[in-house]
């Protein structure tokens, strides 16, 4: 497949005679989830649904027929862009068993994200929600169609398909395995990407990230066992289900291989989750710390009966020790720390961790052979155990490469194919890692990943804006938020609000990546090899932001 890198020979050697990879599509591996637990329940959504593992066998099996018969061929790449319903479970089988690899793209991403998504990986599907909040899905189709030539098949989830697209509804109510067998459907090779992620991001474009049926099955898989999930699980996810988190970490793949039920949330709003939480009888709660806080800070959290509740998996930012300690004090659960990333290394705190090491560590890796190093970015030699350094990752479902990227990978990566994270780190006593900020140029806002050049790039099209920079300032509830300090062109003027409208009007991008703050300034400040200095206008930033 052009544009995917994969292992050397050697490591793929290893990690098939140490039995991570199996060799088994995520199919294969889900069928044999799909007939141990037929008539137990894989599936509850807050609109009242509810599915068993039969009948989310036979609906995702005939969507891939129809997608089959509607001209979907092997490894064709479908962006996937559906909000927090079944379908968005339906639809990710469906894809995959009829051996196309779905795009995982989050329900805010509009037409720059989305453009961009089916244009670089040659995309011949969407499949969009009719509406994913605010944003009418099928208008955005029509634009992101006009513009993307391979684009050859529109899928509307919800509501009533426009000219020219089809909806789910209708071809889920086909039962088109009455007409076609299931053997038409074609086998994908388990060490070829089965679905690709999106980098969380760093760079001007967002970056795709593949993951095989080997790698991706070995994840949920190991993650289900880390996080102690059984079939008496009640899994409630409320972040977007196409996120890794959310998918395989251990998500609703990691549940559905344990026999468990995933309960999915169409929003992370305090009130819903709390009550969805009760009425559900939710054993894992998996969230970003914000919702955490949600939770703990809830005003009538007393009121309800969250007594089933057993551990509280959380990661995508830091969490505030103060904050992992009340878990335990208020909510008398167990708290499970995970640092992920979508390019594959999983750290998680284990169940059995003393209760220090739990709240103040992000855990370690989950398999004998994965492997990481703390070092000196620079020179990329490792730093004494406990001093700080980035963390870099290499292992049997870490990645060597993004997606079409080649000259990105020769940055990204070491040479002996170390992950480059961007994260520092550094090693815990207990063998454990802590993260200790980045070194990476993006946004953490509450778990969203904003890459400062990508948004940079989109305020340098506004006719006022001569030079910019997006900066981290902190924020109490979300961790951070993006900031824009800007230089205009000779007597051109700006407010945040016209800044914020540009970008979303004219240049199209997802919400959360809009500044939350503006400040103008004569010139930006330099490092003394002539970058923009970011540290420093990160400090300058936090001041602003702790005087107001
Ligand atoms: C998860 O994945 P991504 O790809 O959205 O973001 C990865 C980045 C990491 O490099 C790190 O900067 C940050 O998010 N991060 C954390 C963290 N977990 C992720 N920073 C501090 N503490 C943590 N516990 O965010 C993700 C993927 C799978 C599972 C969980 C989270």
């Amino acid at each position: 497949m052009d544009g995917f890198v994969t292992w050397p020979a050697e490591f793929a050697a290893r990690y098939r005679a140490a039995g991570h990879w199996q060799d088994r599509t995520l199919g294969e591996v889900l069928a044999e989830a799909f007939a141990a637990h037929a008539d137990r329940t894989a599936l509850v959504a807050d609109d009242g649904r509810s599915f068993t593992y039969k009948r989310l066998d036979r609906l995702s099996q005939r969507l891939a027929l129809h997608l089959r018969a509607l001209g979907l061929a092997l490894y064709d790449r479908v962006v996937l862009h559906l909000p927090n319903t079944p379908e968005a479970v339906i639809a990710f089988l469906g894809i995959v068993r009829a051996g196309g690899i779905p795009i995982m793209a989050l329900p805010p991403h509009r037409e720059a994200e989305i453009g961009h998504f089916a244009r670089h990986a040659e995309a011949t599907c969407y499949v969009v929600g009719d509406r994913l909040r605010d944003i009418d899905g099928q208008a955005l189709a029509q634009a992101v169609a006009q513009d993307c030539p391979s684009l050859r098949l529109v899928l509307v989830g919800g509501g009533e398909p426009r000219k020219g697209f089809r909806g789910i509804a209708a071809l889920l109510e086909d039962p088109i395995e009455e007409r076609i067998a299931a053997d038409v459907l074609p086998r994908p090779d388990p060490s070829l990407p089965a679905l690709l992620l999106l980098s969380g991001g760093t760079t001007g474009v967002p970056k795709l990230i593949p993951r095989t049926h080997n790698d991706y099955a070995v994840n949920f898989l190991r993650c289900a066992e880390v996080c102690g999930l059984g079939a008496d699980t009640v899994l409630l996810i409320a972040i977007p289900q196409g996120h890794n988190f959310a998918l395989g970490c251990p998500g609703l793949l990691g549940t559905l291989s344990r026999g468990g039920r995933e309960l999915l949330l169409s929003s992370p709003a305090p009130d819903h989750v709390i009550e969805m939480m009760q009425r559900h009888r939710v054993t894992h709660f998996v969230g970003v710390p914000t919702m955490v806080l949600g939770l703990l800070d809830h005003p009538r959290r007393k009121s309800h009966d969250l007594s089933a509740l057993r551990t509280v998996i959380t990661g995508g930012s830091k969490l505030n020790p103060e904050v992992g300690m009340r878990v335990r004090r208020e909510l008398g659960c167990d708290l499970q720390q995970v640092l992920g990333m979508a390019e594959g290394p999983l750290f998680y705190t284990r169940l059995d961790d003393p209760e220090e090491v739990k709240i103040e560590t992000q855990g370690r890796l989950i398999l004998p052979d994965d492997e990481f190093r703390i070092v000196d970015p620079d020179s990329g030699a490792e730093v004494e155990p406990g001093a700080v350094g980035e963390l870099w990752c290499r292992g049997p479902y870490t990645i060597r490469g993004y997606y079409r990227a080649a000259e990105h990978n020769a940055k990204a990566f070491s040479a002996d194919g170390f992950y480059k994270s961007g994260d520092l780190a550094r090693l815990h006593p207990s063998g454990n890692v802590v993260v200790d900020g980045r070194i990476k140029d993006c946004i953490n806002r509450g778990g969203e990943k904003i890459s400062s050049e990508e948004v940079e790039n989109h305020m340098l099209a506004h006719p006022a804006v001569a030079n910019c920079a997006l900066v981290a300032m902190p924020d109490a509830r979300l961790g951070e938020k993006g900031c824009a300090w800007v230089v205009l062109r000779p007597g051109a003027s700006l407010t945040l609000e016209s800044l914020t409208k540009f970008l979303s009007d004219e240049r199209r991008i997802a919400r959360f990546k809009l500044p939350e703050r503006l400040e103008i300034t004569e010139a930006l400040p330099l490092t003394n090899v002539g970058k923009v200095d970011k540290k420093a206008l990160r400090d300058i930033t936090a001041t602003l932001a702790a005087r107001d």
